[in-house]
């Protein structure tokens, strides 16, 4: 009778698990019901008596994570219970000084190796440790630790010992103070100023539990296209409130300084870095937000680009600017991202090598707490670029990475695209900046020169939809963020595995499709966007969709024609030294692989070569019939995936199966109109048919051209 009773629970669980709505707003934290008893039986053994020493703000979250991670496994039948106190509990989460000494002198100098914010989860005579040396530590091996549990761990055998190897682990959201979101796709902006700072939404206490999840310490929640009035006292006290909310959660606040902020908010004359009254100024207003936020990060900074104030406008460096800043957070050990990001369209040369010219004449002349934040790539989160030259260039110069997780040139918000192939592509890539395997990584985490302060930041994706992200698998991206962030050498195969568990399903048929479809989605949009190095052929603006006749208006360098130069000769950058010689920014070693248009993997053809339609690639294809293919492969990509995650009904909930299935509708038609567009427009130039196996273009060129959609999302 007792086994037929649990029988029907379970299998009353599974049904909740499959049928019932889930709108995803649990992220990965879903903490969904086990499978049958005997899993369950097997973590209840372990979950329901807890120690937890302390009784700070941090160890009450730990504690009201457990609690919450009950209630998911096992509904309302089983309250974790803690106490202070070790006795017969076999979960246990103490700093290493609580450590009861014979445990500790058991557990031996391996405990020396936990740093500032690492964990060691460690099974230990039937127990369960989780130590470090701060609450934070303990918060990151909790999670871990319920992570092993999501994903059915045996836990007789853990031991974990992990310490990040990037200091600063940051989301940058382009958030405008009006809600709107720049190159936000998933509705407005979480935070709701008008009702800051007596109120603070759930929402906020959620977001900083799914950062403190994946690792993430700090957010930057302004806008980088910076509005001044951030740095009023109104609005301070606003994000102080904020900052209150986040800190137990290991999560520090930044804000994006307008550069011109002392001329708009004080009316000083000038804003110019040399002059003492502005120096003054800013060393007030940080005074005046450390007040607010004691423990307030520092100032991320967007200058001398796209229309934004710098120091250009008074004559003056990049490091003019980001020095005065930094002089002006330093007593409070506060830091200054200053964002590479700068080019301009009245400075003739081609604007990928801009970056590098600004910036490479300046390595070491920065203050010791300003860290420089570069692009992925050279020219501005394209689908696929070569790593940016900077992180080959800056020995002396702390860089950090800045990746877009919101997908403004990937598909929006209704394509899937896992991002963490393209973020590994990039921080593999050999530098050769001392030698073979100087990888971006390595140029990042520090280990490669020694840097004293390390960062990496991600354009964040999460909004008001009720999942965050708009696509429910774009959570993965802002997870897989997290998970790089941490250790950017991590394994993405286990990145994707554990997501999909965590967030739908430990079934393995959908657990191993769902991360094939993960693992091949981001080549197959490259193929049916921009193949073979084709960049910035978006359409205007909006960037939603393909444009590559985009041209005139005022500024070249945001025309398409600008960057692909197709003509009956051929199509391409030539970025070789017949050319705009970009290609000389990388070490040599690159010239060798990315200098012959005969040699280079056909990845970046396009990018660094002008070459003719007929010319015959390796592949024993023209360059034109190579084109077409791979646009043709990129749709049947797209249609692949389709067909995969259809035949997944019924593993999980209806709702998201729902959500992801009519998304990948519009990810099938978008991927035909890239393809039948852009072919039919570089086929004025090529003037050869089509080969055999791709389809034709359901409609003509000129109906593309004059396709217009209004209010596209995201400016
Ligand atoms: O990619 C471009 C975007 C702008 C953005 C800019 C930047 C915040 O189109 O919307 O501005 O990059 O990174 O500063």
């Amino acid at each position: 009778m007792k086994i037929k009773k649990a029988a029907i629970f379970f299998l009353l669980l599974i049904l909740v698990n499959n049928t019932f709505a889930n709108d995803g707003y649990k992220l990965w934290l879903q903490y969904l019901p086990f499978e049958n008893k005997a899993v369950s039986d097997y973590y209840r053994d372990y979950l329901e008596h807890i120690t937890i020493a302390g009784e700070s703000a941090t160890q009450k979250v730990i504690q009201k994570e457990f609690e919450i991670a009950s209630e998911g496994f096992f509904g309302h039948h089983i309250h974790p219970v803690f106490s202070k106190t070790t006795g017969a509990n076999l979960i246990w989460v103490l700093k290493t000084h609580d450590l009861p000494a014979d445990t500790k002198s058991k557990l031996g100098p391996k405990l020396d190796e936990i740093k500032e914010e690492g964990y060691w989860l460690k099974s230990f005579q039937g127990k369960i440790i989780i130590t470090a040396k701060t609450d934070i530590g303990l918060l990151y091996g909790t999670f871990a630790f319920l992570k092993a549990i999501q994903t059915r761990e045996k836990l007789e055998n853990l031991d974990l010992l992990e310490n990040p190897k990037i200091q600063k682990r940051l989301l940058n959201h382009w958030d405008n103070l009006n809600r709107t979101v720049e190159r936000g796709y998933a509705g407005f902006s979480i935070w709701n100023w008008h009702r800051l700072p007596m109120h603070i939404d759930q929402q906020y206490i959620d977001y900083a539990r799914a950062n403190a999840s994946i690792g993430i310490n700090g957010t930057s929640i302004t806008n980088v296209n910076a509005n001044a009035l951030v740095l009023t006292p109104e609005y301070l006290e606003k994000s102080a409130a904020i900052a209150d909310a986040f800190r137990p959660y290991g999560i520090k606040i930044y804000l994006t300084a307008r550069f011109n902020a002392p001329m708009i908010l004080d009316s000083l004359p000038t804003a110019d870095p040399l002059d003492p009254a502005v120096q003054a100024w800013w060393k007030n207003k940080t005074e005046e937000i450390y007040s607010y936020i004691p423990d307030f990060g520092g100032f991320l900074v967007k200058a001398d680009s796209e229309g934004q104030p710098g120091p250009h406008n008074y004559g003056r460096t990049q490091a003019d600017g980001a020095n005065m800043l930094a002089d002006a957070v330093k007593p409070f050990g506060g830091i200054v991202m200053w964002r590479a990001f700068v080019y301009n369209e009245k400075t003739p040369t081609d604007r990928i090598k801009q970056a590098y010219d600004e910036f490479k004449p300046l390595d070491g002349k920065f203050r010791d707490n300003v860290i420089v934040q570069v692009k992925n790539g050279p020219l501005d989160f394209q689908p696929r670029e070569p790593f940016h030259p900077l992180f080959g260039a800056m020995p002396k110069t702390p860089l950090m990475m800045e990746f877009q997780i919101t997908k403004e040139y990937l598909g929006q918000e209704t394509h899937w695209v896992n991002l963490a192939t393209m973020w590994q592509e990039v921080l593999q890539s050999d530098t050769y900046a001392k030698g073979k395997g100087s990888t971006v990584g390595k140029v990042i985490d520090g280990s490669l020169h020694g840097y004293p302060l390390t960062g990496i930041a991600g354009v964040a994706n999460t909004g008001t939809d009720r999942n965050w992200t708009g696509h429910p698998t774009a959570q993965a991206d802002w997870y897989a963020f997290g998970k790089l962030a941490w250790n950017p050498d991590s394994n993405i195969d286990d990145i994707a595995e554990d997501w999909l568990k965590m967030t739908f399903t430990n079934d393995a048929e959908f657990v191993k499709t769902s991360s094939e479809i993960m693992l091949q989605s981001h080549e197959i949009l490259v193929n049916y966007m921009t193949p073979m190095g084709l960049h910035h052929i978006m359409a205007r603006s909006h960037h939603w969709g393909p444009g590559p006749w985009v041209t005139g208006g005022g500024r070249e360098d945001w025309t398409a024609t600008y960057y692909h130069k197709a003509s009956v000769d051929g199509i391409g950058f030539d970025r070789t030294d017949k050319g705009s010689n970009a290609l000389a920014q990388y070490h040599p070693e690159w010239k060798k692989i990315w200098g012959n248009a005969d040699k280079i993997p056909l990845e970046h053809l396009l990018w660094f070569h002008r070459v003719s339609w007929d010319k015959k690639l390796n592949t024993g294809n023209t360059l034109w019939t190579e084109m077409a293919l791979r646009y043709q492969k990129g749709v049947e990509g797209a249609r692949w995936m389709q067909t995969q995650w259809l035949g997944l009904e019924g593993k999980i909930d209806e709702e998201r199966f729902e959500h992801i299935s009519s998304f990948l509708k519009i990810q099938v038609a978008e991927a035909e109109w890239w393809r039948d567009s852009c072919l039919l427009y570089f086929q004025q130039f090529s003037k050869m048919s089509l080969p055999a196996g791709v389809e034709k273009p359901k409609y003509d060129l000129n109906y593309y051209v004059n396709f217009k959609r209004n209010f596209v999302p995201g400016i």
